[in-house]
């Protein structure tokens, strides 16, 4: 068995979640936060059969887009009176981050 950790945008999570349910995979969706941009995203967590994998990255692939953000870095301190703005970060988020690991599953 294998655990699949996806890290996606809130804006794909429906759509993937609901590919993932008709396909009969089980699955756990967490609200998390990224620590770079701290804005909310999602985790999906599935436990799946080895074999299953890549199906499941493909439908992520499928469902997941990339996006653009801009982030303000922090101003720099103004010297003799002089400030210039700091051009806004380009920062690309996304597809889905994916970690795959081994696992083991009991249901109690
Ligand atoms: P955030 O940490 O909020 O990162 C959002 C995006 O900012 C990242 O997109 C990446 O393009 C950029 N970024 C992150 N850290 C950076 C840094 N130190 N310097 C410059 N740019 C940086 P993604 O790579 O698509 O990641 C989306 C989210 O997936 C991340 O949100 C984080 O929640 C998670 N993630 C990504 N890589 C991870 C990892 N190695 N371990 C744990 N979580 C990860």
């Amino acid at each position: 068995m294998k655990l699949i950790l996806a890290i996606i945008q809130p804006q794909d999570a429906s759509s993937l979640v609901d590919a993932l349910t008709e396909q009969g995979f089980r699955v756990t969706r967490l609200s998390s936060q990224g620590g770079f941009l701290r804005e909310g995203n999602v985790t999906l967590m599935l436990s799946v059969a080895d074999g299953e994998v890549e199906t499941v990255i493909k439908t992520v692939r499928a469902h997941c887009s990339t996006r653009t953000r801009y982030v303000s870095p922090m101003p720099p301190i103004a010297e003799s009176g002089e400030f210039y703005p700091p051009a806004p970060l380009e920062v690309q988020v996304g597809g889905a981050t994916i970690f795959v690991l081994n696992a083991e599953t009991a249901r109690l």
